[in-house]
């Protein structure tokens, strides 16, 4: 394990450009009140940014250097790290060991960083309920009180997973980041892969700072699901895009860009803030970057695939 203080960060940011790229030196720690996050001067703040893929499938690509460029050539804010909870229970160090190197590197270039518990085929968080509280246990007393650092407890439940069932997780999982870091934000997984909104704005949790995942997928994902975030953010639950592609749900198929805008016209309307999945060389669709690129080695245009040249674009211009 690798040593880390949230110390020695290189200002980014001016005071013009708050809302539009936050960045921890300047804006600090975030808060949430009613559907929107607030910077340390209680200004709204929208972060844009990019999830990684599984962390130890693609570990090259958690280098500090390439991080930097994202930070300064993309205006990146914010870099979601992937950590799939079922390989983290096999061998926790080798997932621990990827997982700090990027709080790290996020830390060292001024942006906020998720640390993501990625369940997806282990469908209910109950499962490794126990593995789960002593991870972010261990994380939120190495980085206490860290402004960069969000926390993500659930990625994905699925399956029969019911709120119920999130929502008895949570109250175990959420005390145990709050004993180190108690003002910390907190993003909690939805039912259905996360999509299921309007069933938590019946009965959401009882702590501050929490925000409630909404996952889509461009090319799956349109109208509908699109309802039911405005229908939540009309009632008020604050809602947080941890993870979103610019393909079908599969991560692969046909990248519709024209509902790609319709959706992130949608973000930026309501300030909701995003990350994007995800930032790999794999052939697929929602991959970022071309499969002859080498994430050692700095990146251009001709690096990225077509998905990817379109997210630099929202990343840094947002329009
Ligand atoms: C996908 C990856 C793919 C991998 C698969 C299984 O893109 O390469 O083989 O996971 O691990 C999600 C999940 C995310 C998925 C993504 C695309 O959070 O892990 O990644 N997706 O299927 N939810 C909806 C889509």
């Amino acid at each position: 394990m690798i040593g880390s203080t949230c110390t020695g960060v290189i200002s980014l940011a001016s005071e013009s450009e708050t809302f539009a790229h936050p960045r921890p030196s300047v804006n600090g720690k975030l808060s949430v009140h009613g559907t929107r996050l607030l910077d340390k001067n209680g200004k709204a703040v929208m972060l844009r940014g990019l999830s990684t893929h599984g962390l130890t499938w693609f570990p090259d690509f958690i280098n500090d250097n390439f991080f930097k460029q994202l930070s300064t050539d993309w205006d990146c804010d914010l870099i979601r790290l992937a950590m799939y909870s079922e390989i983290y229970v096999q061998n926790p160090s080798g997932s621990l060991q990827l997982m700090e190197k990027g709080i790290e590197y996020a830390i060292n270039h001024d942006m906020y960083v998720i640390v993501d518990w990625h369940i997806l085929n282990d469908s209910n968080p109950k499962i490794y309920e126990n593995q789960s509280n002593e991870f972010f246990r261990y994380i939120s007393s190495k980085y206490p009180d860290c402004p960069n650092i969000i926390y993500e407890i659930c990625n994905e439940p699925n399956g029969s997973t019911t709120w119920n069932d999130i929502y008895e997780y949570s109250e175990n999982i959420i005390p145990a980041i709050r004993s180190n870091s108690p003002e910390s934000v907190i993003i909690v997984g939805t039912p259905f892969w996360s999509q299921q909104l309007l069933e938590v704005s019946n009965r959401p949790l009882d702590y501050d700072n929490i925000m409630y995942a909404l996952h889509f997928y461009v090319s799956t994902h349109k109208k509908e699901l699109q309802d039911v975030l405005i229908e939540a953010h009309n009632r008020g639950l604050p809602v947080f895009v941890s993870e979103c592609g610019i393909s079908e749900a599969s991560g692969n198929g046909y990248a519709d860009f024209d509902s790609a805008a319709v959706w992130f016209k949608l973000l930026e309307d309501n300030g909701i803030s995003f990350t994007v999945w995800n930032l790999s060389n794999k052939a697929e669709t929602s991959a970022l970057f071309s499969t002859s690129y080498v994430p050692s080695q700095p990146f251009t245009d001709g690096d990225l695939t077509p998905v990817g040249l379109w997210v630099k674009d929202i990343i840094k211009n947002h329009n």
